[in-house]
C-alpha cells in the first residue's frame, strides 16, 4: 500500500461488459443498430430528439436488470481501504461503479441517471424516461431536458480535476477502453508527459493505445481486476 500514493483509474465500457451493459465497438456493440452519429451527437438530438430520448430511455431502463460485477466492487474495495489519493474517472454513463460502492469517483462522459435543463441549465437526478412532456425539477418548465450525457463535440466533465489529478498521481491504470475516444485516450500521454507514474493498462486485448503502457495484462475484467486490487493491498 505504501507503494502508491496517489492512484487514477480510468475505466470504460469493458468493466461494465460482463455485467450486461454492451460495450461500443464490439460485435455486439451498442452502436450495432444505431449509427453514432444517429444519437451521439447534439446534432442529431435537434434533429430528432424523440429517437434519441427513445434510445436512452431504452439504456436507462436497463440498467435495472444489470449489476455490478467484481471488478466494479474490487475498485470499491480499493477505494474503501486506500488511504492515498485515488480518482476513479470512467467513460461510462451506467452506476454500476456507485452501486458497487465507489466513492471517489467522476463520470467524465455524464450520467444515464441525470437530466439536463437546457432552460435553466440545473443538472437533476432523473430515472424515469424522459419525452418533450418531461419538467424540469428545477424551474419547473417542460420540453427542454435532454440525457446529462456528453455527446461528440462536447467538453467532458470535470478535465480540470482530472488533468491536476494525472499531473501528480504515480500510478496510471486504465480498465476496459479501447483507447479510441477523445480526451480518453490521450491520458496515457498526460501521464507519460509528467514521467514519474507507472502505466497499467487492464484490458480483454490490446486496447489502441497499449505500447504507451509501462505494463499491459490482458484478460477479463471480472479476474484482472481483483487480483491487480489485491496486489496494491497487499
Ligand atoms: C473488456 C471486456 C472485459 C470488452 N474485460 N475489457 C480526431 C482526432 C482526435 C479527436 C477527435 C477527432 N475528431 C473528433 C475528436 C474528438 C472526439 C473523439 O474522440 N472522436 C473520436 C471518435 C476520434 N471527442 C469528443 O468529441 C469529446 N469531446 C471533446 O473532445 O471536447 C473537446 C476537448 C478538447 C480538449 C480537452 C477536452 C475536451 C467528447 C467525447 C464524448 C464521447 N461520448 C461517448 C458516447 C456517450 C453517449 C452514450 O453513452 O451513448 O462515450 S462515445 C463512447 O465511446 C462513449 C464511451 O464512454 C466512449 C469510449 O468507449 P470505451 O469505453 O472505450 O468502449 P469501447 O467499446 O470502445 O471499448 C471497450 C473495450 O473494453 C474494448 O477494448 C474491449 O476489448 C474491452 N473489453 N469486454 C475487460 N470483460
Amino acid at each position: 500500500m505504501a507503494k502508491y500514493r496517489s492512484i487514477v483509474i480510468l475505466t470504460g465500457a469493458g468493466i461494465s461488459a460482463e455485467s450486461g451493459v454492451p460495450t461500443f465497438r464490439g460485435p455486439d456493440g451498442l452502436w450495432e443498430g444505431h449509427r453514432v452519429e444517429d444519437v451521439a451527437t447534439p446534432e442529431a438530438f435537434a434533429r430528432d430528439p424523440a429517437l434519441v430520448q427513445q434510445f436512452y430511455n431504452q439504456r436507462r431502463a436497463g440498467l435495472a436488470r444489470v449489476a455490478p460485477n467484481p471488478a466494479h466492487v474490487a475498485l470499491a474495495r480499493l477505494d474503501a481501504a486506500f488511504d492515498g489519493e485515488l480518482l476513479i474517472v470512467t467513460q461510462n454513463v451506467d452506476d454500476l461503479h456507485e452501486r458497487g460502492g465507489a466513492r471517489r469517483l467522476l463520470h467524465m462522459h455524464g450520467e444515464l441517471n441525470k437530466a439536463w435543463c437546457l432552460a435553466c441549465d440545473a443538472r437533476s437526478g432523473w430515472t424515469a424516461d424522459l419525452d418533450d412532456d418531461s419538467r424540469c425539477p428545477s424551474c419547473g418548465r417542460a420540453g427542454h431536458l435532454r440525457p446529462d450525457i456528453v455527446w461528440f463535440g462536447e467538453m467532458p466533465y470535470g478535465m480540470e480535476t482530472i488533468e491536476a489529478a494525472l499531473a501528480r498521481c504515480d500510478l496510471f491504470v486504465s480498465i476496459g477502453t479501447s483507447g479510441n475516444v477523445y480526451p480518453a485516450a490521450g491520458f496515457i500521454s498526460t501521464v507519460r508527459y509528467h514521467g514519474r507514474a507507472h502505466s497499467l493498462e487492464l484490458n480483454l486485448e490490446p486496447s489502441g493505445g497499449t505500447g504507451w503502457f509501462r505494463e499491459a495484462r490482458h484478460g477479463p475484467a471480472s479476474q484482472l481486476v481483483p487480483a491487480w486490487v489485491d496486489e496494491v493491498l497487499d
